[in-house]
């Protein structure tokens, strides 16, 4: 009984252990976009571009404080208006940063 036990003990760690390294090996093929919580003002926008160019804070251990272009979704640049503060998530696309979850904070 005991040895029984024992073999299925055995057998369970066999079939653990493979497919957890079969999930770390997929977790980095795949990377999830890492999001960073962004605070700033506007201080331009680009309808062209689908594109607001913002003051933004410093996030710590990603970006020093500075003004630079992110792609925004329709709502967020139709909604935009030059001076108002925001928050948004920001994350680097492959060729453009990206803000998702504009809201505006204060109005100009
Ligand atoms: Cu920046």
């Amino acid at each position: 009984m005991k040895l029984r036990h024992f073999v299925t003990l055995l057998s369970l760690t066999a079939i653990a252990i493979p497919s957890l390294n079969a999930a770390e090996k997929t977790a980095e093929a795949a990377p999830a976009t890492k999001r960073h919580a962004l605070r700033g003002i506007i201080v331009a926008i680009d309808t062209n571009k689908s594109a607001l160019r913002i003051k933004h804070e410093e996030i710590p251990g990603v970006m020093r404080a500075m003004t630079m272009q992110f792609r925004v979704d329709e709502a967020a640049l139709q909604s935009a208006q030059v001076g108002a503060a925001i928050t948004g998530l920001m994350s680097r696309q492959s060729d453009h940063w990206l803000l998702e979850e504009v809201k505006i904070t204060a109005a100009k």
